[in-house]
């Protein structure tokens, strides 16, 4: 294994560097405080081709390895949790499911547009019922011979106005337990589904979360993804991919409170010298760096384990695992060290503290990586 970045992944963490400070810094305060979706940003990311990144060119994609994707993710993330996660959600969840699992048809229709960034997509698992217990949905998808009839909830659904195509995933055969849910692409617009109101977050409050409700929406036939009752292993493959994504994120929101956290402290002084003079902070410093150090690989390792084909589950589960536990200590700390200021919103690390807590529930929360790391040590 040999992390050394290739000139190419070189190329593609600077223009995501770049794009982080020139387009995501700018009123990156205002967006979360007024809870403003980043359109402009979104529409630049996709002409940039962050949108599809691992999506062949054939379908409007980047045709880039998920190393790629994760510097990528990192560097944005650095500055911009709202806007990463948008960009995590259109291509590990909504662009590799479509791309590993859809028919032809549905990537020629759907797959291309969203790798492109015409349009992004959301991921629709969680109920209010079912959110880490994935398969008891209480949304139901009716066969009815050439069509599904689509009734249920959706929770806390990601691009959840924004997107113009949904994967939903709905339960056809109660009788057969997860062995009859069906995942179906849904398009907004079509009768029946509605937007439900803007959740007021915590954190990465410029995304757009949302629940969706579907009353009697009818879903045709060749909009199922792969064969009858393959929904919920379709869920479970691509969440493992998700979850190197979000790890990716949590180490990029981490990296960030660091960076800020580190030049500050060489600038604050504090009885007659510079703050990091003082060991209280240099030490601080010195666990942030190097929890980060071992998050990053962790994260690297598992993007290289997607790359080379072997199964992931475990590697992506514990990348999560402990990044979002890294995002979320370094931030406090962050917080601490700039201390006043820490809590003032101008020095970007009290809305990186709060955005950082996410990465311990969203695409499984960390007691579900234990769950999947769990039972992946013990069945060898
Ligand atoms: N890839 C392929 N198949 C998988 C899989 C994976 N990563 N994980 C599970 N499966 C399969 C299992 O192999 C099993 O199929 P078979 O009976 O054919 O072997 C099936 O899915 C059910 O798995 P299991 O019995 O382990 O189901 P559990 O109810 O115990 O749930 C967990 C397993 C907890 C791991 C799962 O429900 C989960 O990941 N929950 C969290 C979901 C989540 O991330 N929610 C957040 C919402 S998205 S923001």
């Amino acid at each position: 294994m040999n992390f050394t970045l290739t000139e190419e992944q070189e190329m593609i963490k600077q223009a995501a560097k770049d794009f982080a400070h020139a387009e995501l810094l700018p009123g990156i305060i205002e967006r979360d405080e007024k809870q403003q979706f980043p359109s402009e940003q979104v529409k630049k990311m996709g002409e940039l081709g962050f949108m599809g990144m691992m999506v062949d060119p054939e379908y409007g994609g980047s045709g880039l390895d998920t190393l790629s994707y994760v510097l990528t993710m990192e560097e944005l993330s650095k500055i911009d949790a709202s806007s990463s996660v948008i960009v995590s959600v259109n291509n590990s969840l909504v662009c590799y499911g479509l791309e590993s699992f859809g028919s032809e048809e549905q990537k020629e229709k759907y797959l291309k547009k969203l790798a492109s960034g015409e349009i992004i997509g959301a991921f629709c698992l969680s109920e209010p019922e079912a959110g880490s217990d994935a398969t008891s949905q209480k949304t139901t998808a009716i066969d009815k011979g050439d069509h599904y009839v689509l009734n249920g909830t959706k929770n806390w659904i990601t691009n959840g106005n924004s997107a113009s195509v949904y994967l939903v995933i709905a339960q056809t055969h109660i009788e057969k337990g997860y062995k009859g849910i069906n995942a179906l692409i849904v398009e907004k617009g079509m009768p029946g589904f509605e937007i439900g109101p803007k959740e007021n977050k915590l954190g990465i409050r410029g995304s757009d979360t949302h629940s969706l409700i579907f009353n009697d929406v009818k879903i045709p036939k060749e909009n199922r993804i792969g064969e009858d009752g393959f929904g919920f292993k379709f869920a479970m493959k691509t969440l493992a991919g998700g979850r190197i994504g979000i790890a990716a994120q949590a180490l990029g929101i981490a990296a960030g409170a660091y960076e800020l956290a580190k030049n500050y402290s060489k600038e604050r002084r504090a009885f007659g010298t510079e703050i990091a003079n003082h060991q209280a902070i240099a030490f601080k410093l010195a666990d942030m760096h190097t929890q980060i150090e071992a998050a990053r690989y962790l994260v690297y390792k598992a993007a290289w384990d997607k790359d080379q084909g072997n199964n992931y589950d475990i590697s992506g589960a514990m990348a999560k695992l402990y990044a979002s536990q890294v995002a979320m200590e370094t931030t406090v700390e962050a917080v601490q060290i700039f201390g006043g200021n820490g809590f003032v919103k101008e020095y970007h690390v009290e809305r990186m503290m709060r955005d950082a807590k996410i990465t311990q529930i969203y695409e499984g929360t960390s007691e579900i990586q234990k769950i999947v790391i769990s039972r992946n040590i013990l069945k060898n």
